[in-house]
């Protein structure tokens, strides 16, 4: 059963063992992120700040932070069940004869069921305020000394795409500037910023934006997927949670949000207006510097009775949306491999932030064919950040970063295997030479072919005969080891 709000996601993971509620205060700045800082890096359960100091809104933190959470948090064994249920819609084929289709019925029901839904009446809008309100109201965390304020991390920042009419979801952290205006980080390749360019080239001045706070965990998931241009956030959500999430109308704006949201700030972003973000302790470990953002402004803040603010911070890695990217890789490998069916598995390990490093297994087939993936890879919606990708053969485990190291290295000529190519690169990345472009680098790690132009034999991998381990496994307990 899908959860209705944050507040039964809450309850499953204190049934669970995975949430510690902290009774005493403890400091929106900087305290209550080392507090979670510690928690993630030692395994330890979501925290519910139930006293923030100088607020009366609990605070939530971490409640993605490891794989079992996000088991929770999607209601499933093992996220691999989601990455199934995809392959299963996928190879809904065109039926055949009358069993075909009538087999084919309960999916196209599921698939119907996913749809938003929109309500009458929403539990984020039991309080509804237009004057007198302030961000300075809620629990913000500073996370780190040196950011340049207070960030709302985990929202779901939803807009609407002027030539579609289609509505996007994305998670873009906001700096509360005042009592209510707050920067919109949106990085110039993702969908809230295209819809920003698209409102000026109509001669727009305002932008509608809503922003929802705390929803079931599925729907606040959806808003960080990396999914293609005007495909509805909320519609997958229905698919992650099976069962329709519930949209309620915003009372300033046209726009829709969660209807089980705890806080929405509703309101607009003005098309010619910038202001300094940042910086901000990011979560390439590093600070990011302080750039030119748009501006939201309020008009209005609605929220549930007694709301509760949902957090997160990032920093070095690993911090809660390492798995967070984690359950994406999983999820999405199915999707990869529609386009690149060689392709067999893929990581990115914790060390590599996302961008920095993906690893890549493959059946190799012809020659060429690791570039032709790497090219492919860099082609493909937001993995065209990969700065560096590694191929290797399909026997390699790239779940294991020391197998991966250990194999490609031995397996490199670099001048030969090594590509470097221009393109795109993260907002994030502090190192290109110009921001947002720069260079990347694939590494051909397979086995060199006589049709690459490899002539000498290539070794095979040193391993023992099993028998002879089995015999070593009697001997080694006769020795009473
Ligand atoms: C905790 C967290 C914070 C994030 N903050 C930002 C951000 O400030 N700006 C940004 O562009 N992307 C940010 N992202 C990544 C986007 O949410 C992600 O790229 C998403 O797919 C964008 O959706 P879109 O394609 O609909 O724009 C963040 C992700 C997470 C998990
Ligand atoms: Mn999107």
């Amino acid at each position: 059963m899908a959860y209705s709000d944050l507040r039964e996601f809450i309850r499953a993971l204190e049934e669970n063992g995975e949430l510690k509620r902290i009774p005493f205060e403890v400091d929106p700045i900087l305290e209550i992120a080392a507090f979670a800082d510690r928690a993630v890096k030692s395994g330890g359960p979501a925290l519910l700040f139930e006293r923030p100091k100088g607020y009366g809104i609990p605070v939530l933190i971490n409640s993605f932070a490891s794989m079992r959470k996000m088991e929770i948090a999607l209601e499933v064994g093992s996220v691999e069940e989601i990455a199934r249920r995809i392959v299963d819609l996928l190879e809904m084929r065109a039926p055949e004869g009358w069993i075909g289709k009538l087999k084919m019925l309960p999916k196209l029901a599921e698939m119907g069921a996913f749809f938003p839904r929109t309500v009458a009446k929403g539990a984020c809008q039991e309080v509804t305020r237009t004057e007198g309100f302030s961000l300075f109201e809620l629990p913000v965390l500073q996370c780190w000394p040196e950011d340049g304020g207070r960030f709302i991390t985990l929202p779901m920042v939803f807009s609407r795409n002027p030539d579609t009419g289609k509505r996007n979801c994305g998670m873009y952290r906001m700096q509360v500037f005042d009592e209510r205006t707050a920067g919109m980080h949106w990085q110039t390749h993702k969908q809230g910023a295209e819809h920003y360019r698209r409102m000026r080239h109509h001669g727009h001045q305002r932008m509608d934006v809503a922003v929802a706070i705390g929803s079931d965990p599925a729907t606040t998931y959806s808003a960080i997927l990396p999914l293609p241009p005007d495909v509805d956030e909320m519609m997958v959500a229905g698919f992650l949670r099976q069962s329709p999430v519930e949209m309620v109308k915003c009372r300033t704006s046209d726009l829709e949000v969660p209807a089980n949201a705890e806080i929405v700030l509703e309101g607009y972003v003005e098309l010619d207006e910038l202001r300094t973000e940042g910086p901000f302790g990011d979560h390439t470990g590093f600070y990011s510097l302080a750039d030119e953002y748009p501006v939201f402004h309020l008009t209005a803040m609605t929220h549930r009775e007694r709301p509760i603010y949902a957090t997160t911070i990032v920093g070095p890695p690993p911090m809660e949306d390492y798995y967070m990217g984690k359950a994406i890789e999983r999820i999405f490998l199915p999707l990869m491999r529609m386009q690149l069916p060689e392709v067999r598995d893929i990581a990115m390990p914790a060390e590599g932030v996302f961008h920095n490093l993906i690893l890549v297994s493959m059946r190799k087939s012809y020659p060429g064919h690791a570039r032709k993936v790497m090219h492919a890879i860099w082609g493909l919606g937001q993995a065209m950040f990969s700065k560096c990708i590694v191929v290797v053969d399909e026997d390699v485990d790239v779940q294991n970063t020391r197998e991966v190291a250990w194999k490609a290295l031995n397996n490199i000529d670099p001048e030969r295997d090594i590509q470097f190519t221009m393109g795109p690169v993260d907002s994030l990345d502090h190192s290109s030479r110009l921001p947002n472009y720069g260079s990347k680098m694939g590494v051909d790690a397979t086995r060199k072919w006589l049709g690459e132009g490899f002539t000498r034999p290539w070794p095979g991998v040193i391993e023992m005969p099993a028998e002879v381990k089995r015999r070593v496994e009697e001997l080694w307990r006769q020795a009473g080891l």
